[in-house]
């Protein structure tokens, strides 16, 4: 396919209710998203950064910065045979795999319209719904904590999962699970304990958890594979793994014992892909995390979890979990079976409200800039 015109667009989207993780609480998010046109078509990608690098290194304007000035120039070059070709075609730009996975997935989106056919279908789906979870933020009392929780279980979740960090951790599980012995339950620190806090963590495999998602240091293998020695529970990687090569390593260390695969986290959905090729070589289990995306983002994210080895549920909630309105429609939902369904429709299967899209952007640019 031959790219025509590119457009960035900044924009911000406000929570129903603000998300507090270990590090920080967002409610206004900011995102990119991108529009790329081709043979009169146009396909939508989604960069989940945020304003301060506190999940990750990449901010709204680095990606800004790194779409405009490097990676979007290597697009207009030789015409683009496959989407699978892009990581190849973004190698000289180091790192940056949320700026790379929004324009991957728009030419993705653009592939599976030329083939006509769903984009799960196009990178080997084999699921037409998937089993789901909602994240939970800390909560301002662990009473608060427990209606959440009724009020997820009651709209259909099933799995849940609870942020946890040095003082809201131990009890408040033991609290939530005094009051649900029995659902599927998960905690994920966000990167907030060191080794120093082994006795804490290993007082958690008393809660039965499905697994424990990045206790330690966001860029650590070596530690969570110390500690992974030392618990029952197994160890889910999130923020540590970056790239394929990341997860290959970090099998090799035994660092974990399961994979969160974001999307734009890891590069895009042929990283993502790969990523789960290697996992499943190996039995070792994988789902689909979240980064808070838009109807945009999430469409893409259940293309992926529709993937074999997505055996676990994913944090892929319905629109109205996150927004008073979806920038696309149909709005995403919960099947009362705890599941969501893979869009069937050809590409994303949703369609961008552009009139949405436009009253959320801040800033925009068009490319070639004229
Ligand atoms: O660590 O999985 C995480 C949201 C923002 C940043 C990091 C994380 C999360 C979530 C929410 O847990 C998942 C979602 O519902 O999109
Ligand atoms: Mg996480």
């Amino acid at each position: 396919m031959k790219i025509e015109r590119i457009e960035q667009f900044h924009i911000a989207m406000r929570l129903k209710q603000p998300f507090e993780t270990s590090f920080g609480r967002e409610e206004l998010l900011e995102k990119i998203i991108v529009a790329v046109y081709a043979e009169g078509l146009v396909g939508y990608g989604e960069s989940p950064v945020e304003p301060l690098p506190l999940y990750s290194y990449e901010t709204v304007e680095t990606c800004w910065h790194v779409q405009r000035d490097a990676l979007i120039p290597l697009l207009f070059g030789a015409e683009i045979e496959h989407a699978s070709d892009l990581p190849t075609r973004f190698t000289p730009v180091r790192g940056h795999p949320m700026a790379k996975a929004g324009l991957e997935a728009a030419v993705w989106d653009l592939e599976a319209q030329m083939a006509g056919v769903p984009l799960a279908k196009l990178i080997g789906g084999v699921r037409t719904r998937v089993e789901v979870g909602v994240s939970i933020g800390i909560q301002g009392s662990v009473e608060e904590l427990l209606e959440r929780i009724a009020e997820y279980r009651a709209q259909g979740y099933r799995r849940i999962k609870v942020k946890i960090k040095p003082g809201w951790d131990a009890d408040v599980l033991a609290a939530v699970r005094t009051h649900y012995p029995d659902i599927p339950l998960m905690a994920d620190a966000n990167s907030a304990y060191t080794l120093d806090d082994l006795p804490l963590l290993r007082s958690l495999d008393a809660f039965d958890l499905l697994m424990i998602e990045q206790p330690l240091a966001y860029d650590d293998l070596l530690d969570h594979a110390t500690l992974q020695r030392d618990l029952l529970t197994p160890i889910c990687l999130d923020e540590s793994i970056t790239s394929p090569r990341r997860a290959r390593e970090a099998l090799a260390l035994h660092a974990c014992g399961i994979i969160n695969i974001k999307p734009p986290r890891v590069g895009g959905i042929t990283a993502a892909q790969a990523i789960h090729d290697l996992c499943n070589q190996r039995d070792v289990p994988v789902w689909c995390g979240g980064l808070l995306e838009t109807g945009i983002g999430r469409a893409a994210n259940l293309a992926v979890a529709a993937l074999p080895n997505f055996v676990l549920p994913g944090d892929i909630s319905a629109s109205d979990r996150y927004w008073e309105q979806d920038i696309v429609e149909p709005p995403f939902v919960l099947n009362a079976d705890g599941t969501m369904n893979v869009p069937q429709g050809v590409g994303l299967g949703v369609t961008v409200v552009r009139e949405r899209l436009e009253a959320a952007t801040l800033r925009r640019a068009s490319y070639p800039q004229d």
